[in-house]
């Protein structure tokens, strides 16, 4: 059971990388085709690290009266959410000091819910509360900061932002559940339900997520790409009073 969704994962992550590979490949010299090329680094990565969870490198057997943890799994969100999150942020044409600032708390949130999976009971407990503090900081500033940037947009680039976004809050919103009533926690559910759900999960926050995204007209995914426009506004506006803007 859980070798088999080890392998839905793995064999889903492949098919979306020769998807993505192929949008990027047709979209090469345009303006936004990083969403592609991004979309593709992380379903990349998320493959390769399905491949060691298969072949058992990155599995640890028995520890801590756990049958299996799977680090291999905390590998692939420690680089693949942040570049989500990258994805999201350029969208809404955030300012880069604040999106280093939410992948700095995501990364505190997959590494302290990895210390979560190896500690003990009850201080597992502890760190997962310690992780779901860092986790309600990025849905607090989704909602906030991200928002109100992407509400300066054109029409079309918002409403790519907001779908992604929802489809994001209520995706990864199901992972800390999955965690806590899965071996880790309450072990409710065994390793194998656990897996699965795990399986499909990223398969939508990934191959989902990076398809919706994808396939956004060239002309909107050129859009987002671009902040040049928000820098103009910024500029002009900082500009007024000396008349100084390089912009007029
Ligand atoms: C853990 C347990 C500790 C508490 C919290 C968690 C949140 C994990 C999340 C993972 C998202 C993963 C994605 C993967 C790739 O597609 C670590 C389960 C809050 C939000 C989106």
């Amino acid at each position: 059971m859980t070798q088999f969704w080890l392998w839905v994962g793995f064999i889903g992550m492949v098919i979306g990388s020769v998807y993505f590979g192929l949008k990027a490949t047709t979209m090469r010299r345009k303006e936004g085709m990083e969403f592609p090329l991004e979309s593709l680094f992380i379903t990349l990565w998320a493959a390769a690290m399905y491949l060691t969870m298969i072949l058992g490198e990155t599995v640890l057997r028995d520890f801590n009266g756990q049958s299996e943890v799977f680090v291999g799994r905390y590998l692939d969100w420690v680089v693949t959410t942040p570049l989500l999150l990258l994805e999201l942020g350029v969208i809404a044409g955030l300012r880069p000091k604040l999106i280093v600032g939410v992948i700095g708390a995501d990364i505190f949130m997959i590494l302290t819910g990895l210390i979560a999976t190896l500690a003990r009971t009850p201080n597992n407990y502890l760190w997962y509360i310690i992780s779901s503090g860092a986790f309600l900081a990025i849905l607090a500033s989704l909602l906030t900061e991200f928002s109100v940037s992407a509400k300066r947009r054109n029409g079309k680039v918002n409403k790519l932002f907001q779908t992604l976004r929802n489809v994001l809050i209520v995706l990864w919103i199901c992972y800390p559940i999955v965690w806590i009533f899965g071996p880790e926690g309450f072990r409710a559910i065994n390793v194998g339900v656990e897996t699965g759900l795990y399986a499909i999960l990223d398969l939508c926050a990934k191959v989902g997520f990076g398809f919706i995204l994808t396939s956004a007209s060239n002309e909107t995914l050129a859009q987002a790409s671009n902040s040049d426009r928000i820098m103009e506004a910024v500029h002009s506006y900082m500009h007024e009073q000396t008349e100084q803007s390089p912009y007029r």
